[in-house]
């Protein structure tokens, strides 16, 4: 269990911060400077400052958190505000058991459209590794709420595939301006499940 848990942290352990880059930042410019790009940073309570999300999926013997700490300008990112997510936060779905590994990928976006980035967590590990990802909105005020919160899986209606053993689903995400809505093409891809060769442990 260790050495899967070990490749999954390696490969999917990410802070969410003021995402994307902006290029005077230092970072890959993969989208083009346009009046919604304030929409897709990490913005959860939408203040107009950057929020940092952090995965802890190693928290309470691989069950795992995320927290979610809010930026301030002038000041930064401080603990006021802060908040802690996992399975077992009221309104999120599931239970948090031992290598659900919660917060194993993070991606932020504006996915409802409404200006207030959301947050979308992996928890690739749950069901013997077959894998969920997690939605939660923010909302401005108040930030990142369970209100309206999903759970996407390779089970859920609509989505291809069926939900296995060993699919960890969830443990890598994508978020980004999906769709133009005028004939171009999208930037960026969404979530897809990473199949691996991989034996999945026995849930204690
Ligand atoms: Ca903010
Ligand atoms: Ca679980
Ligand atoms: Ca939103």
């Amino acid at each position: 269990m260790r050495r899967v848990v070990g490749i999954l942290l390696l490969t999917g352990l990410l802070l969410v911060a003021a995402w994307p880059l902006p290029a005077s930042a230092g970072g890959v410019q993969t989208t083009p400077a346009t009046a919604s790009q304030g929409a897709l940073r990490a913005d959860f309570n939408g203040d107009g400052v950057a929020d940092l999300a952090i995965g802890a999926p190693g928290e309470n013997n691989f069950s795992g958190v995320v927290h979610v700490l809010y930026g301030a300008s002038p000041g930064g990112v401080s603990a006021a505000g802060s908040q802690v997510w996992s399975q077992n936060s009221t309104g999120i779905a599931g239970t948090a058991e031992s290598s659900d590994i919660f917060g194993n990928s993070l991606a932020a976006g504006d996915f409802n459209g409404n200006g207030v980035a959301d947050l979308a967590i992996g928890a690739p590990g749950e069901n013997n590794f077959s894998g969920v990802v997690h939605v939660l909105y923010g909302a401005s005020p108040g930030g990142v709420s369970a209100a309206g919160s999903q759970v996407w899986s390779q089970n859920s209606t609509g989505i291809a595939g069926t939900a296995e053993s060993s699919d960890i689903f969830g443990n890598s995400l994508a978020a980004g301006k999906l769709s133009t809505g005028g004939g171009g093409t999208a930037t960026q891809e969404g979530a897809s499940p990473t199949e691996r060769n991989l034996t999945a442990p026995a849930r204690p």
